[in-house]
């Protein structure tokens, strides 16, 4: 494996999760792989979980690992092509993704989307010119429209807590009070849509109407925009927020109450609720329930380094 980016990268969904369930029952069974190989983790945005996760995943594989707060410490960054650089930018992503390959033998990159230039977003152009010149294999830590590690993680989680062989998957849309992107949903909906053609879930997404995503995301999946009934029988809900894909980065005004509680809970199967994190409490999930028996968001959290290192541990293998 030299790139992390979407489901596409992935051959076997169940061949992946034995793997990574495999280094979870031994985390150090793979300690000499890494040794005197460097892992770069280049932040445009804020973390904790997949910072430390991965961080935890490279150093349980012998890795040494540096980590660059590029939004917060490194040089204001250009990433057009053809521009005078006379304004505020200090470097251009050519020479700053060419520099860190040139220190690490794997980068990884988190990169939000503007939310503005719905184009330039789902062309992927930042995390795509980064890939081109840094010349080395590249892990996605979320870029503008996906975030494989955490979709990863939560088939992982599903496998692990499922109690049939085939179990109704939900992905609800939340409230919140900023526009979040759609990298979390898009992400999920893509695996779960590849589970469910491998027969392993089946598989719901609930929004209100103008919160539709790309439907390239949800091919195969049920769209309702009935939560109550999207809900009934669910094995699993998946919360998340995220902003209009069509009027691009909006916030609707939405009158039911979308937020996940214990009410809601009473029409599902005795659903494991599941959220990637951070969440805001009480607003888009409650903290009865997050405090609660039914939620799984800390063990999904936990199992972010298994993820993280069976995708590392795949790009050690195939480095040359
Ligand atoms: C980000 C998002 O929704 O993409 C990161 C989630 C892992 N969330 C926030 O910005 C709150
Ligand atoms: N779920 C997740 O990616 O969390 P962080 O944004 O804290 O890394």
């Amino acid at each position: 494996m030299n790139k992390f980016f979407s489901v596409a990268d992935v051959d076997s969904l169940d061949a992946i999760v034995k793997e990574a369930l495999a280094l979870k029952a031994n985390p150090h069974a793979h300690e000499a792989l890494g040794k005197y190989k460097t892992l770069g983790l280049v932040f445009l945005n804020p973390s904790l979980r997949t910072r430390l996760s991965t961080q935890k995943a490279a150093m349980n594989l012998g890795m040494n690992v540096m980590v660059m707060n590029m939004d917060k410490d490194g040089w204001a960054l250009e990433t057009r092509d053809g521009v005078v650089m006379n304004g505020t930018t200090v470097e251009h992503i050519r020479e700053a993704a060419a520099v860190m390959g040139e220190y690490c033998d794997i980068l990884g990159l988190r990169s939000f989307p503007s939310l503005k230039d719905k184009e330039a977003d789902y062309n992927e152009d930042l995390f795509n010119k980064f890939i081109k010149y840094c010349g080395v294999p590249v892990v996605s830590l979320e870029s503008a429209t996906r975030h494989p590690l955490q979709s990863l993680t939560d088939l992982i989680t599903i496998s692990e807590h499922k109690k049939s062989e085939k179990p109704k998957v939900v992905l609800a849309w939340a409230p919140h009070v900023k526009a979040l992107p759609q990298a979390v949903p898009n992400s999920f909906a893509e695996w779960m849509s590849k589970a469910q053609e491998q027969g392993l879930v089946d598989f719901t997404i609930a929004h209100p109407k103008g919160y539709e995503l790309s439907e390239e995301f949800t091919t195969g999946a049920t769209i309702s925009h009935d939560l109550s009934s999207a809900l009934t029988e669910a094995d699993f809900v998946y919360v998340k927020n995220w902003s209009s894909y069509k009027e691009y980065g909006q916030v609707y005004p939405v009158s039911e109450n979308w937020m996940m509680n214990n009410e809601k809970l009473a029409l599902t199967n005795n659903a494991k609720v599941m959220h990637c994190l951070p969440v805001r409490r009480d607003l888009e999930l409650s903290s009865e329930i997050l405090d609660g028996p039914n939620s799984l968001v800390i063990q999904e959290a936990s199992n972010r380094v298994w993820a993280a290192q069976v995708v590392l541990k795949r790009m050690l293998e195939d480095l040359k």
